[in-house]
């Protein structure tokens, strides 16, 4: 039988492009996300373009009861998940602390920590009696280093990279793997839904310079899966060539 990964946050930008490499890769895959229609689209790319089994499940990561619902009734093929990549996550909004929108700071920590932590309470445990599994946790560069305005962002990636060590400790008894991958700037749909749709205002984040791509994490993710069975890479931080920290970018413009 083949592995199964679950991923969320598989409609756009890295989850869908770790979707379809973990596809290429032969596992099946559950698939998660809010948006319905974007889900069965690609559902059917990846059961179309790589012959994958999918079982796509639409619902919001910060709502605890969803989370329960549909990944603590798992039918019983799609049980035994090797492979969870918490990757569902986002920044709304670029302010000082002292003018910050409220609702999108709840957002970013109810989403980027608490979604996390529901995601991985439900499924662990299986993890945990069968002695097999490999959580990639996608923290940030801003889970390493804060920026101006960043903040709250910020700090819901360093939680992220706080509870990826701490995750580490826990299942080191259990042989579960623990990867974070912290990527700097990707050009996916991330700005976009940060400064709240305005597409010139996001493309302006990517002008001047060669941004990472959604495959380029991906990628990245499949190396740390493939390595020999007795090597787990803790954390990457992984970054386009021409940013060398937060904010830090060499632009050519
Ligand atoms: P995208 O906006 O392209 O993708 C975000 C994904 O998360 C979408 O599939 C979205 O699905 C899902 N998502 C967001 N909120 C929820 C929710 N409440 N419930 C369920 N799913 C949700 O951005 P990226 O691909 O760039 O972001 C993926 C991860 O990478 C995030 O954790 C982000 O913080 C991190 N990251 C991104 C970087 C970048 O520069 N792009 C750099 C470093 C880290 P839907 O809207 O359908 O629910
Ligand atoms: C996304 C990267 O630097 O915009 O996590 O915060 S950054």
């Amino acid at each position: 039988m083949k592995p199964i990964a679950l991923i969320t946050g598989a409609t756009s930008g890295i989850g869908a492009a770790t979707s379809r490499r973990l596809a290429s890769l032969g596992y099946n895959l559950i698939i998660t996300g809010r948006r319905a229609e974007r889900l069965q689209q690609m559902a059917e790319e990846l059961r179309n373009e790589y012959a994958a089994t999918v079982l796509p499940l639409c619902f919001d990561v910060r709502k605890r009861e969803e989370v329960e619902a549909h990944l603590g009734n798992l039918p019983e093929d799609w049980q035994q998940i090797a492979v969870l990549v918490n990757n569902a996550g986002l920044a709304a909004g670029l302010d000082p602390i002292q003018s910050g929108d409220i609702e999108d700071w709840e957002r970013m920590i109810d989403t980027n920590i608490k979604g996390l932590l529901y995601v991985t309470r439900t499924i662990s445990p299986g993890m945990i009696a069968r002695k097999n599994g490999h959580i990639i946790n996608i923290g940030s560069i801003a889970g390493k280093e804060v920026y101006p305005n960043g903040n709250v962002y910020c700090a819901t990636k360093h939680a992220v990279d706080a509870l990826s060590k701490a995750m580490r400790i826990d299942m080191l008894p259990y042989g579960i793997k623990v990867t974070q991958v912290c990527p700097g700037a990707v050009e996916t749909e991330f700005s976009l839904v940060r400064f709240h749709n305005d597409q010139d205002r996001a493309d302006a984040v990517y002008k001047g310079f060669t941004p990472l791509t959604g495959n380029d994490i991906a990628e990245c993710i499949a190396t740390a899966l493939t390595l020999p069975e007795n090597i787990c890479i803790n954390d990457m931080v992984v970054m386009p060539r021409a940013q060398a920290s937060s904010g830090n970018f060499y632009k050519q413009l």
